[in-house]
């Protein structure tokens, strides 16, 4: 990217780049349909044209690409989870991002930050030193530190004695970053663009037709679609597709809200999250800062906002940064979050022998948009699903052999 970046400020024109041909007829048939055009969708097409030379796809979306979610989020990325499963999965994710920009020639505005997870009971130092050490063992750069080292990194953060829940300690991963989700799906959607794949936006799946246990078409609302194999990737609508090709998901929808502030002269270097005050705030390029709690307290199908959560995420920011009291909240918006009960997703093999699932993202699904994206493509494109998705197969809730990440899966759920 440093290179693309010197060559454009050395043109003497800026033509706009044209990063997705203009939208053509559907066909009716490709050997490879993905349900979903988010983050997650387009990055499986990328993979697929471009490690297996499988070109022949169609990603279809019911709205406009990276308009879900990926839309949504609040951009972490990282990968101080608290399984050896886990860790690994998202270790490789965040090694991908690095590289991101540079393999899209698109730039993600990557911006490694450091990520703190403050701790305010014993119990959560607790769960932060049983992290660091799991990280750590496999390579993961994470440790537990203490107020002086917390003030370095954060010196605006409230760390006195004398508030309601004190900073006992925090832990602090220095390869937390943030990025920007649109540039994502779009990079990862103009890159599987220039090698054929097809993107067909405002093309809602509305059936999966089936014969003798395999998928044969998808049923849109521009007509039906024959296909070899079918990704799903539709994030908080997993139960809904699934439904149509013949299966039940462990999965609940749960708004999860978030906001940004009007923007402030940059103060804020590192990513803040307290689990116990159920609140994470980050400062964007642009000066704003990010900020989001845990999901709404019911399960909805809905993208409303509400006043009690806005009013519950300010209070807990200001007993962080209590000098934010005249700060104004400039946007707020939802997402559909589907939850797993072990707070890790679902990907692979289904009930249907070549239908993919991509799938159970709750709140953590952007940071894994690359590895999931590579991994999904390497299951369809070999058949084989590849040992670092085994331990996030749909059957490992019948076998009892869950990846419970509850204790690092956001801000505390
Ligand atoms: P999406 O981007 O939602 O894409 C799915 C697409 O499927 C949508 O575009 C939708 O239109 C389409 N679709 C649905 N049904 C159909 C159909 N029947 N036919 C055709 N298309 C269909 N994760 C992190 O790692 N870090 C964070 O900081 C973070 N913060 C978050 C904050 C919020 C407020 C929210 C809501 C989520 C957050 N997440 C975060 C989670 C993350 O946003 C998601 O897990 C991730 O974006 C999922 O990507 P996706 O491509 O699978 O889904
Ligand atoms: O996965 O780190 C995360 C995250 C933060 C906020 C929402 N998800």
């Amino acid at each position: 990217m440093p290179f693309g970046l010197i060559k454009y400020g050395f043109n003497k024109e800026y033509p706009a780049r044209v990063d997705l041909p203009p939208a053509c007829d559907l066909k009716d048939s490709y050997d490879v349909v993905i349900v979903g055009g988010g983050g997650h969708g387009c990055a499986a097409a990328y993979y697929l044209a471009t490690e297996h030379g499988i070109t022949d796809v169609a990603v279809l979306d019911k709205g406009y690409l990276g308009g879900g979610n990926t839309a949504r989020n609040t951009a972490i990325i990282r990968a101080n989870y608290l399984t050896p499963d886990g860790v690994n999965f998202y270790a490789e994710s965040v090694g991908l991002y690095k590289e991101l920009s540079n393999a899209l020639d698109y730039n993600i505005m990557y911006s490694e930050r450091g990520h703190l997870t403050l701790a305010h009971t014993d119990s959560a130092v607790r769960t932060m030193r049983w992290r660091a050490e799991v990280n750590k063992h496999l390579g993961v750069e994470s440790e537990l530190i203490f107020a002086d080292e917390i003030a370095r990194l954060c010196p605006t953060l409230d760390l006195s004695d004398d508030v309601r829940f004190p900073v006992l300690a925090a832990l602090y991963h220095p390869p937390g970053s943030i990025a920007r989700h649109d540039a994502v799906a779009w990079g990862y959607a103009a890159g599987a663009a220039r090698h054929g794949v097809e993107f067909h936006q405002k093309t809602e799946v509305t059936g999966i037709v089936k014969e003798a246990g395999r998928v044969v078409a998808v049923e849109t609302e521009r007509g039906t679609v024959k296909c070899g194999q079918v990704i799903q990737a539709v994030a908080g609508s997993s139960s809904l597709v699934a439904r149509m090709a013949g299966f039940k998901l462990p999965i609940r929808t749960i708004p999860l809200q978030a906001c940004v502030s009007q923007p402030l002269k940059p103060f804020l270097d590192p990513i803040i999250v307290s689990g116990s005050l159920h609140a994470y705030v980050s400062q964007s390029a642009r000066g704003e800062l990010v900020m989001g709690g845990s999901t709404d307290p019911y399960p909805l199908y809905g993208t409303r906002s509400s006043l009690d959560f806005k009013e519950g995420l300010m209070a807990h920011m200001l007993e962080l940064f209590p000098f934010l009291g005249e700060v104004k909240v400039l946007r707020q918006w939802a997402g559909m979050a589907d939850m797993t009960p072990d707070f890790s997703p679902v990907m692979g093999e289904t009930p249907v022998e070549n239908y993919w699932l991509d799938a159970g993202w709750g709140t953590w699904g952007f940071k894994a948009t690359p590895v999931c994206g590579k991994r999904m493509a390497e299951t369809v494109a070999t058949g084989r699903v590849p040992d670092i998705l085994q331990p996030f197969r749909l059957s490992r809730f019948e076998e009892f052999d869950q990846v419970g990440e509850k204790g690092a899966a956001s801000v505390g759920h």
